[in-house]
């Protein structure tokens, strides 16, 4: 097997993509905050296609590993003996995959080795952009858009001279920056959020106010925080995967990436210290996200923490194997008709239910296995982003509130961590509080209504809904899943 660094680079099999630029003329424009699967097999190849353009080598992107865990560690190292390349297999539902090595990350730094040399790092004035992939729940704004100074992982951040969050180390970035001359960074967050450059804004004004007024007043004038629309389906890459896709590729490659043959990123072009020529490689521009955003977030996301909960439920672990159960599918159909697009509008040249036929042929693709349970894990915090506007648009309307119970029972029950068929699976919620436990375990089962998922969704003010809830869950548990969707599919027909 090959090994993947800049020395073997030149000599890859043609049946490789390679990049199709000098990496020894790139230098980092682009700081992006934890590289996870999404990030390298999304912006990365976009800034990918953008070195290769005329002019552009000065947007080369600078890797920042944030999180003090065993696995960022070995990411770096990784990174490092890799020279930061890796290597993307793209999966078409009807065609062969497509492997191309990535070349656009020619910097990597691990922050918890060196925390005040990563802020250091981020003064530079060639950082012009700083993107963010640090999760749904990884920006802490409440549902009423307050960023909580009290909360135990904030509070105690504030008190460090030289912070550990994202919110510490780009505010102190900036601070250097304001006081060298070097000027503001945009920060643009990736993550599926809606409004996810408000919540930014929220979340880094917010931290700034209680560390600095007058720091947080030049960023508010200065700093641009874009909205962002991002799009790809990217699996979980356990070590069976590494193993499967350096024996496709012939690579010895630690850190391999795969994922779907699509690609979306639509942006707000508001760059406060400019930006890649970006919408010459396919990338959208736009005043307004926000449409495009919704349709996103309450179509596919939604769909697929409707499937990742019942389908963990009722046994099922992948999302084309899912696809098979007629059932399923239409549970999604019938959210996607009568739940989620009489709300939304559909942006310039879309129409939703093309949109979601797409979608549904997405899911179905066989070449990449993705996982119900990465698609499941964290809804404590997906099911606010993704569900929550859907469930109260419909209870307000009120229509059939079927499949919105569904999902609510569906993610109670799947907490406690076993199937239907009575195999274990890891519950993976790192934002579930003990007082979340102690609710979804409670014999009492509206007390589940009160957890974190379903803060300001207010679920208990309508009876019809509690009332559904109650009977759904108590269904799935005496019944189990498959049934208990049976009835929720029939009553929606
Ligand atoms: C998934 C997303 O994690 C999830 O819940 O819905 O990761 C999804 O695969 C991506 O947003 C697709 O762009």
């Amino acid at each position: 097997m090959t090994p993947l660094n800049n020395t073997s680079l030149p000599h890859l099999p043609p049946e490789i993509v390679v990049p199709a630029y000098d990496r020894s003329k790139v230098t980092p424009g682009i700081a992006h905050i934890s590289v996870g699967n999404f990030h390298r097999a999304h912006q990365a190849v976009y800034i990918d296609r953008v070195l290769a353009r005329a002019g552009q080598q000065g947007w080369g992107l600078l890797g920042i590993g944030l999180m003090e865990t065993p696995h960022e560690a070995l990411k770096a190292q990784d990174m490092a003996a890799q020279d930061g390349l890796y290597s993307l297999t793209e999966c078409a539902p009807d065609a062969p995959n497509v492997v191309r090595v990535i070349g656009s990350i020619t910097e990597y730094m691990y922050a918890p080795a060196d925390r005040a040399a990563t802020i250091a790092r981020l003064a530079d004035p060639a950082i012009r952009i700083v993107s963010l992939t640090v999760t749904e729940g990884g920006y802490y704004v409440d549902e009423n858009g307050v960023f909580p100074l009290d909360h135990p992982v904030i509070a105690e951040d504030l008190k460090r001279d030289v912070p550990h969050t994202v919110f510490g180390l780009l505010t102190e970035a900036l601070r250097q920056r304001r006081e060298s001359g070097a000027g503001p960074f945009t920060i643009l967050s990736c993550d599926n959020l809606p409004q996810n450059g408000h919540v930014a804004r929220a979340a880094f004004l917010g931290w700034a106010r209680a560390r600095d007024a007058g720091l947080a007043q030049w960023m508010e004038e200065n700093v641009t925080f874009p909205c962002t629309m991002v799009d790809r389906i990217t699996p979980a890459v356990h070590p069976e995967d590494v193993k499967r896709l350096d024996a496709e590729s012939g690579l010895d490659d630690r850190i391999p990436v795969f994922c779907e043959d699509f690609i979306q990123w639509v942006i707000e072009d508001r760059f406060c210290a400019g930006r890649p020529e970006l919408d010459a490689v396919g990338v959208q521009f736009t005043d307004n996200v926000e449409p495009y955003e919704a349709v996103k977030l309450h179509m596919l996301n939604a769909s697929h923490s409707l499937l990742g909960l019942s389908g963990v439920l009722a046994g099922y672990r992948v999302v084309s194997e899912i696809m098979l159960d007629l059932n399923e599918v239409a549970l999604v159909e019938q959210y996607l008709a009568f739940d989620a697009e009489p709300l939304l509008h559909a942006p310039p040249g879309m129409a939703l239910r093309e949109y979601g036929r797409l979608l549904l042929h997405r899911f179905r693709n066989r070449a990449i296995s993705d996982q119900l349970l990465r698609i499941a894990s964290d809804s404590t915090s997906k099911l606010s982003m993704f569900v929550r506007s859907t469930a109260m648009g419909v209870i307000a309307h009120r229509r059939p509130v079927e499949r919105i119970a569904f999902v609510v029972a569906c993610y109670a029950e799947y907490l406690r961590g076993r199937d239907d068929k009575g195999t274990l699976y890891d519950v993976i919620e790192p934002h579930l509080t003990d007082e979340d436990r102690v609710k979804a375990a409670s014999a009492n089962l509206e007390e589940a209504l009160d957890m974190t998922a379903f803060a300001g969704w207010n679920l208990r003010e309508s009876a019809v809904f509690v009332q559904r809830y109650l009977a759904l869950r108590q269904s799935v548990r005496d019944r189990g899943t498959h049934v208990t969707l049976r009835e929720v599919v029939s009553a929606g027909e």
